[in-house]
């Protein structure tokens, strides 16, 4: 029994992290209302801001539940509005696999890639240029890893598609942009490739088009 009859999500179209939850909704048609927060509608997220005060989103409300990081809104909606696509393996040792890959995807995929972007948001006297070379070489060094990772998979864990593949989609999709995937790492590309033809990404890649102008660095004119 859902123990809300209505799930909203605080997000943002072009979040990296909110995608990774869009995804996971969209993968099930789970009904959800987006709940926008933007520069235009300081009352959503100052509803947000008092939920939630270290203002990092998606935000995810379920009733009277509150859920808060994307990797636990994607195993609460497995747990409490599951869909056909389980995003989380039933078997415990394939979930363990699933949940390491999303582990990998956020910290050495997602954070150096944040970083980088971050940076450009910065003054010129606060950047950090030594941090921001650490995040090429964790993402160069983690691109080489999952190179090799992936031989003989078509998903993170194989198979079937799960939520390391919701975390990977819009890892690689900003990544490959502020650090480019190099053309011997062709099961990476290819990888990355199959994310953004999956519908439910490909979905959420459309509805940010709008807010590419705004990527600090710089948007290159592709996906
Ligand atoms: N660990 C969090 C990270 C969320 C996160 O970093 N969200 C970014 C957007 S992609 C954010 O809210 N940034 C706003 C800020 O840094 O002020 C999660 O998995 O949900």
């Amino acid at each position: 029994m859902p123990p809300g009859m209505k799930l909203d999500l605080f997000a943002h179209p072009f979040s990296s992290y909110c995608q990774k939850v869009l995804i996971a909704l969209y993968e099930n048609a789970t009904p959800f209302t987006f709940r926008l927060l933007g520069p235009d509608d300081p009352v959503t997220f100052a509803e947000f801001a008092a939920i939630w005060p270290i203002m990092r989103m998606p935000l995810l409300i379920d009733g009277r539940r509150r859920v808060m990081e994307s990797t636990v809104i994607i195993e609460h909606l497995g747990i409490h509005h599951p869909g056909p696509v389980r995003l989380i393996p039933a078997d415990p040792a394939a979930a363990l696999e699933a949940r390491m890959l999303d582990r990998f995807f956020d910290n050495y995929v997602m954070t150096p890639m944040q970083k980088i972007v971050g940076d450009h948001l910065r003054p010129e006297d606060e950047r950090d240029p030594r941090g921001v070379a650490d995040a090429h070489d964790l993402l160069e060094t983690a691109y080489r890893w999952l190179k090799a990772h992936l031989d003989g998979r078509t998903w993170a864990t194989g198979r079937s598609f799960s939520i390391a593949d919701c975390a990977a989609a819009p890892a690689l999709l900003y990544a490959d942009w502020v650090h480019p995937i190099a053309d011997d790492l062709a099961p990476v590309r290819g990888y990355r490739a199959r994310l953004l033809a999956r519908p439910s990404f490909a979905r959420a890649v459309d509805e940010a088009r709008p807010y590419r102008p705004l990527f600090p660095p710089g948007a290159p004119d592709r996906d």
